[in-house]
């Protein structure tokens, strides 16, 4: 089946399915993206068990996600889209009124760099640290730990929520005026620093304060790792 990239009429868009873990800091930022795009009725989402390490299956990895990770957008021919701006970009082209990845070259630019600056510095860094510098998801699946390099993207982390404190301090949203796919990053950010137990320092008063505001965005309220 082929999908019209621009039709506007989401109801008459296929449905598409999600491999996801509702409670994962990745998987929450696609599901916030969905929530914004109010694609809801258009996806069903399907539970990888990532404890169980099913998302390291060779048939998971060959059929859906070379990388073993969630979440996994699969469109109705088999077409797999996995990493969470690729599937946001997807989502958000859908219907030709991009809302989160940006309309102006300028915009797109700049929300692209923060999302990814998101990920380096602050998602991603947390992530290692799960995996490496604690239990992560257990032995069957944590095959390799690096403790050392673990607490050094813990540090690397919390840097990130300064400089993103920094930025937050100028300017409403992260990649300026608007809310975009850079916020949800952050968001994603601070669900997994929440996991962990890995506070955001009290001095970095504006990027709680926007914590805050986002949090009362139905999109984010309404995720299960908000529950
Ligand atoms: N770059 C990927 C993306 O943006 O989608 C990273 C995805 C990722 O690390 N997802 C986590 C995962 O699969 C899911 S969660 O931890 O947020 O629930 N982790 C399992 C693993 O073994 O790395």
């Amino acid at each position: 089946m082929t999908l019209n990239i621009v039709d506007p009429a989401v109801t008459e868009l296929p449905i598409m399915t999600i491999h996801d873990f509702p409670e994962g800091p990745y998987p929450t930022r696609v599901r916030i993206a969905v929530a914004e795009k109010n694609l809801q009725s258009r996806v069903e989402f399907v539970m990888v068990d990532l404890y169980k390490g099913e998302h390291k299956r060779p048939e998971f990895i060959s059929e859906k996600n070379y990388s073993g990770t969630l979440p996994v957008l699969e469109l109705p021919d088999g077409t797999c889209i996995a990493e969470c701006t690729a599937i946001t970009e997807y989502l958000d082209a859908l219907d030709g009124e991009p809302t989160l990845t940006g309309k102006a070259p300028l915009e797109k630019g700049m929300i692209h760099m923060m999302s990814k600056r998101a990920e380096l510095e602050l998602l991603d860094a947390i992530s290692v640290y799960f995996h490496h510098a604690t239990p992560g998801l257990g032995p069957e699946v944590e095959l390799y730990q690096n403790p050392e390099w673990g607490f050094r993207q813990r540090d690397k982390a919390v840097r990130a929520m300064h400089y993103f404190n920094d930025i937050l301090k100028k300017q409403p949203f992260v990649a300026g005026s608007a809310f975009s796919m850079a916020d949800i990053t952050v968001i994603g950010g601070l669900v997994f620093a929440s996991i962990v137990k890995l506070s955001v320092p009290a001095e970095c008063e504006a990027l709680l304060a926007w914590y805050a505001r986002m949090r009362e965005r139905p999109s984010v309220s309404s995720q299960p790792a908000f529950a």
